[in-house]
């Protein structure tokens, strides 16, 4: 029994972070061009999208210098908690599953309207449910590589594949403090085997062939600004090198699916969730509806 309120029982705005829209006009704001929908397929990501404004990531800022500490009262709440005080440039130095459910703000980032909007269109229109969050941050010169990978490599046991990621900058990024970088169009490759995320950048080409390879040369940084997000494919090849510079690199992500998804295993999914068993829905407490396209 955790000694704070498990905030995965509420689902919806908890705080007035956000306005939720009550008609389809108020949604209108929020909806992607049809070009940069258009960009999304043909390249498997895209870049800039305002998410947030400065005073929502400030306070998300303030909420994960307190759950950082693994003395926080909400720790048990979490799926995952790594952290180290290694100057390895190999290990990423934190890296979590599951906040969403310990703070009102990181609660209620699944419900920006921005957000689920944007899901929605990169959905094909789909409904969005949720699958889990992440925090990715590295420090001012403490390394934290996270090797090229494709998300849907580690997803496996949720089918269809119909996820999407969506990867929000908490500091300004650029390539000196770990950007994200992309393979533009890796999307088309299909699913690759699954390397060590851990390991080194690189390793990952080995799995590649020559073609492939040389579309390395393309790769983009995505130097974005705080409060800003990039929405990525599942198959898309991503990732990100040390943070050499002088400032913080702090992000979070949220990976979503197109409600419908099933499991695919009698395993647990994220620790500490009842099992989701083979073949039934992805629903329930912890895999909430963010958007119902049917209300509109
Ligand atoms: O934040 C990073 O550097 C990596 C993020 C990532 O791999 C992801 O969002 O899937």
């Amino acid at each position: 029994m955790s000694k704070i309120k498990d905030l995965s029982k509420v689902h919806g705005l908890i705080s007035d972070f956000f306005k939720w829209p009550e008609t389809s006009q108020e949604w209108e704001q929020y909806k992607l061009s049809n070009e940069q929908v258009a960009f999304f397929k043909e390249f498997g990501y895209l870049a800039n999208i305002k998410l947030l404004e400065e005073w929502q990531v400030d306070q998300l800022n303030e909420e994960l210098a307190k759950i950082q500490d693994p003395n926080h009262p909400g720790n048990d709440l979490f799926h995952e908690f790594h952290t180290n005080e290694s100057t390895d440039p190999n290990k990423t130095l934190f890296h979590s599953l599951g906040h969403w459910r310990v703070t009102p703000g990181f609660h209620d980032v699944n419900w920006n309207p921005a957000f689920v909007m944007a899901a929605s269109q990169l959905l094909d229109n789909r409904s969005v449910r949720f699958w889990h969050d992440q925090l990715f941050c590295k420090p001012a010169k403490h390394g934290g590589v996270v090797a090229w990978h494709q998300d849907y490599s580690y997803w496996t046991r949720t089918v269809k594949m119909q996820h999407l990621t969506c990867w929000t900058a908490l500091d300004d990024a650029n390539k000196s403090n770990g950007c994200l970088q992309y393979i533009p169009k890796s999307h088309t490759w299909g699913l690759l085997d699954k390397p060590v995320l851990t390991g080194p950048m690189d390793e990952f080409k080995n799995f590649l062939n020559d073609e492939q390879k040389s579309a390395f040369k393309n790769k983009v940084a995505v130097e974005i600004k705080k409060g800003h997000a990039s929405f990525h494919h599942p198959l898309m090849v991503h990732g990100s090198y040390e943070n050499s510079s002088e400032f913080s690199r702090r992000a979070f992500v949220l990976n979503v699916f197109a409600d419908g998804t099933v499991s695919d295993s009698n395993d647990p999914l994220l620790k500490g969730v009842p099992i989701v068993k083979k073949g039934n829905k992805m629903e329930g407490q912890f895999f909430p509806l963010l958007l119902d396209t049917a209300k509109f």
